[in-house]
């Protein structure tokens, strides 16, 4: 990785993987793309920036090749509750714009990356220890798109040789950008609210298991991943990975701990109850731990720790 172009540069995943990437790699060598032209945008002012609608594929083919690219890194990309509301525009865009971004890498030989999800799997899945190779029939629009995107990547790997990799995300937690229209986002505002307000409603219903990580493990994934000897890559598109398998009264637990008088509710929300329900309890990352290295750092007793830290020193400065 020695030029790296990101998409979806302004959400969850890039507001920090950009920042980790030019630390690492340079801040002159990593494009940050997204739809968004906004001014205050920090990142749009830190380092090069270009406004790119993946849907676009001669704009995005301009701007790689204009900046001589390398590696191309995919996030733009419509969440899974948002992608059920909107199914056809999750198709054209989830879809439209990797096989944009698929298409500019072949051109100009870059290594690949874009992340799939536990979203790839689906009722008939077996649910505990999910094994990196198995039944993959999802039933929500993003599921659909996740696996056509993990089929999408392996062909243009078999077919045009291009070095595509990817890994299976659980939901990220992280206090930098917020998600947004992810089914697992409450494992995030979970700890806003606990920090603004000393409660929650959650519209996961208790007993409801699903995986999770914390941001350093999920960017630390990313690089090592595209880092990883491809000799040693079998299962490239896409590996599973997971730091956490948790319920909400998990999080509400281990929130409670370092805020005794925090109350947890429920309100659940039956179309995004539906999504979890169809997803695993736990994955297997054995393959990413064995074909590349995968670890990760943070349990849910140091997440929840850190989270809170990092969470209201930012919420302080934002009222300050
Ligand atoms: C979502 O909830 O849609 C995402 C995911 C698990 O892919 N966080």
């Amino acid at each position: 990785m020695k030029k790296i172009l990101v998409t979806g540069a302004l959400g969850q995943i890039g507001s920090e993987l950009v920042p980790k990437l030019r630390e690492v790699y340079g801040i002159d060598n990593v494009i940050a793309t997204d739809i968004k032209q906004e001014k205050q945008f920090w990142l749009t002012q830190s380092g090069p920036y270009e406004t790119l609608d993946v849907t676009n594929a001669q704009a995005m083919f301009d701007i790689a090749k204009k900046h001589q690219v390398d590696t191309f890194i995919h996030l733009a990309a419509l969440l899974s509750a948002t992608a059920e509301a909107k199914p056809l525009f999750a198709w054209n865009l989830n879809m439209g714009g990797l096989v944009n971004a698929l298409e500019t890498a072949k051109e100009l030989q870059c290594q690949f990356f874009t992340p799939s999800s536990i979203g790839a799997f689906g009722p008939s899945t077996p649910k505990d220890n999910t094994p990196q190779v198995t039944i993959q029939r999802p039933t929500t629009m993003y599921g659909v798109n996740k696996v056509s995107g993990e089929l999408l990547c392996d062909y243009f790997n078999l077919k045009f040789g291009l070095d595509t990799r990817g890994v299976r995300f659980p939901g990220l937690i992280s206090y930098v950008a917020p998600p947004g229209g992810g089914t697992t986002d409450y494992a995030v505002e979970i700890f806003y609210e606990a920090l603004r307000r000393g409660q929650y409603t959650s519209y996961i219903s208790q007993g409801t298991y699903m995986d999770m990580m914390y941001m350093p493990d999920a960017l630390n994934a990313i690089i090592k991943l595209m880092e990883a000897d491809p000799t040693k890559l079998i299962h490239r598109n896409a590996y599973n990975v997971t730091a956490i398998s948790a319920q909400p009264e998990d999080f509400a637990a281990e929130i409670k701990k370092h805020i005794p008088h925090f109350k947890m509710n429920y309100k659940v929300d039956p179309v995004r109850q539906a999504i979890a329900d169809s997803w695993p309890n736990s994955i297997d990352p054995t393959a990413a731990i064995n074909e590349w290295g995968f670890s990760r750092n943070y349990n849910l007793e140091k997440l929840t720790s850190d989270m809170l830290e990092k969470l209201q020193q930012k919420l302080r400065q934002d009222v300050g």
